[in-house]
């Protein structure tokens, strides 16, 4: 193989993003991720142990880890970490009596357990398409109170939360956006 064939091969492989996402059971990870392959939404259906999804998005490619979220599978997350550089991180916004239940799984399972440490984390609040428009900027400002982003994660480029729908697409690009405008 020639030089420039190696470094040709070395620069594809480095506009490959690898992200996992994570989060309660029915948030919508699996939807979201449909929605970014542009495939139908109507016919998800519960995710068990993970599947690996490539999204092409601006010249890269995204290597998306879709893990299942019911309590069974969280022990295992900690098994996917290796080489992620971005985690979403998905919370159903219609669901707030669950919300510290998603605080305390990001925590324990992933913050404290130093996870995060050079990876990129975005928090996608899904299902806003049910939420009246009305309500959207309290929304985000509850979700980043309770989740304490600027006490555990102090630099502000490092993480980021987006309102989205998975179902109608609401946010989708930006949470692309983001992902390939991190440095890497
Ligand atoms: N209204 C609405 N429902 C959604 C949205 N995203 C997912 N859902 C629904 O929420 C349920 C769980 O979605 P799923 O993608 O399987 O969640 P997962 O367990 O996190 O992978 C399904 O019934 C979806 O149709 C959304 O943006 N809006
Ligand atoms: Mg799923």
């Amino acid at each position: 193989m020639g030089l420039l064939t190696i470094i040709k091969k070395q620069k594809q492989k480095d506009k490959e993003i690898r992200v996992l996402a994570l989060g309660l059971d029915n948030a919508g990870k699996t939807t979201i991720i449909k929605r970014m392959l542009k495939l139908d939404v109507e016919s998800v259906s519960p995710t068990m142990g993970f599947q690996i999804n490539t999204v092409p998005y601006m010249g890269h490619l995204l290597n998306i880890w879709d893990i299942g979220g019911q309590t069974t599978l969280r022990a295992f997350w900690g098994n996917y970490f290796d080489k992620t550089e971005i985690v979403i991180w998905v919370i159903d916004g219609l669901s707030m009596e669950r919300l510290n239940e998603s605080f305390l799984e990001l925590k324990e399972k992933i913050i404290l357990q130093d996870r995060l440490v050079g990876i990129y984390l975005l928090v996608a609040i899904n299902k806003v398409d049910l939420v009246p428009q009305e309500e959207l900027p309290l929304l985000k400002q509850n979700v980043a109170k309770i989740l304490k982003l600027d006490e555990y994660l102090p630099d502000e480029n490092h993480w980021h939360i987006e309102l989205v729908s998975g179902k109608t697409g609401i946010g989708i690009e930006n949470v692309l956006n983001w992902i390939v405008s991190r440095d890497y």
